[in-house]
């Protein structure tokens, strides 16, 4: 198992030079930003983000995200250009090193939430999802600006696109991605890269639009469109775990092997499709962060962990859900777990 941080670049208010002092920190997870999505990453730039991130001692071995373009999902007749652009990404990382490749199949929308900076008893804050609040918006209209939303869609241009979605079902979108990996697998076995889909957050439809990766049975359909060990999946804990309905340990057992990256961080449900974000520790929340780290060790788990999104403590401000002092005691508390289970085991 490798310990990493995710860091979005130079504009990141966590620098690589504090990140590495995080012990046994391994390596550093990242993207080219600033590439519009469905365009292909210039290779000097990948090489010069592996170069600054080598210098400070940590590997650049697992990218998140490589978007996808909205007309791949929607299967528009001239998204293969765009699927083929994909291919060199993937290519084009695949030679710099990189070994896992993040990305999603949610449409429009990435991770959604109602409150940036829901208030903590002991003075911290965190984020939080009420699903009422949520369906209350009207995504067309809202001048919210949540982590989710895509700040470069103009307010016509996001109509338009809610409007072309109005027609795509769940089978649509499977059909979509299925066709999507059709081309991108065979690549990615080539290019000796996984990859590896994150679920939906929250793990149901939003807004009429629908979302697919979301449970145990969906997961194995995903697995089947296309059976390669180069298809597989990001278990993200908070976001399959806010689905009541998922048993996390069992899906790691029965998934375990097609499992190349891991984001682990502890919610509390605070009811049917509401819930917060915690610390990590199994007592902050509701999800069980011994047994999750227990069933991935057990299930032969040699790839990536990250610490997901933490709380803002210590007064820190920054990115949401993206700052340095809680995502550092997840990622110390996540060692912890991990050495007590192989230690453990091997008695
Ligand atoms: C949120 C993240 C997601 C994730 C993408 C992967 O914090 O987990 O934005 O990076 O969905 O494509």
């Amino acid at each position: 198992m490798k310990m990493t941080f995710r860091w979005y670049g130079d504009s990141d208010p966590v620098t690589l030079e504090k990140i590495r002092q995080i012990p046994l920190m391994s390596g550093i997870v990242s993207a080219i930003y600033d590439v519009p999505v469905g365009e292909v990453w210039p290779e000097d730039r990948i090489a010069a983000l592996k170069q600054k991130i080598n210098d400070k001692g940590l590997a650049f071995e697992v990218v998140e995200s490589v978007p996808v373009h909205e007309k791949i999902k929607l299967g528009t007749p001239d998204s293969d250009v765009l699927i083929e652009n994909y291919c060199e990404n993937v290519r084009r990382l695949g030679k710099a090193g990189v070994k896992v490749i993040c990305y999603n199949f949610m449409p429009v929308f990435d991770w959604l939430r109602s409150e940036l900076e829901h208030q903590n008893a002991d003075g911290s804050n965190s984020l939080a999802y009420d699903d009422a609040t949520v369906l209350s918006l009207n995504p067309a209209e809202s001048e919210l600006s949540l982590p989710g939303w895509d700040e470069s869609y103009g307010k016509e241009e996001l109509k338009d696109l809610l409007k072309q979605y109005e027609t795509v079902t769940e089978e649509t979108l499977w059909a979509n991605l299925k066709r999507f990996l059709s081309k991108i697998i065979p690549a990615a076995e080539e290019a000796g890269v996984r990859m590896a889909i994150h679920p939906d957050d929250p793990p149901w439809g939003i807004f009429g639009l629908p979302r697919i990766i979301t449970n145990e049975a969906n997961l194995e359909r995903f697995l089947t469109l296309y059976d390669s060990e180069a298809n597989g999946l990001s278990f993200c804990t908070g976001s399959l775990g806010a689905g009541i309905f998922n048993d996390l340990p069992k899906m790691i057992r029965k998934f375990g092997s097609r499992i190349y990256f891991a984001h682990l961080r502890n919610i509390k449900h605070t009811g049917e499709r509401c819930f917060e974000e915690t610390a990590h520790p199994s007592n902050c929340g509701s999800l069980d962060m011994y047994e999750i780290v227990k069933a991935l060790y057990e299930s032969g788990f040699d790839y990536y962990i990250r610490p997901d999104h933490g709380r803002m403590i210590w007064g820190e401000t920054g990115r949401y859900g993206y700052g340095l002092y809680d995502r550092a005691l997840g990622a110390v508390y996540l060692l912890g777990l991990w050495e007590a289970v192989s230690k453990n085991t091997e008695q």
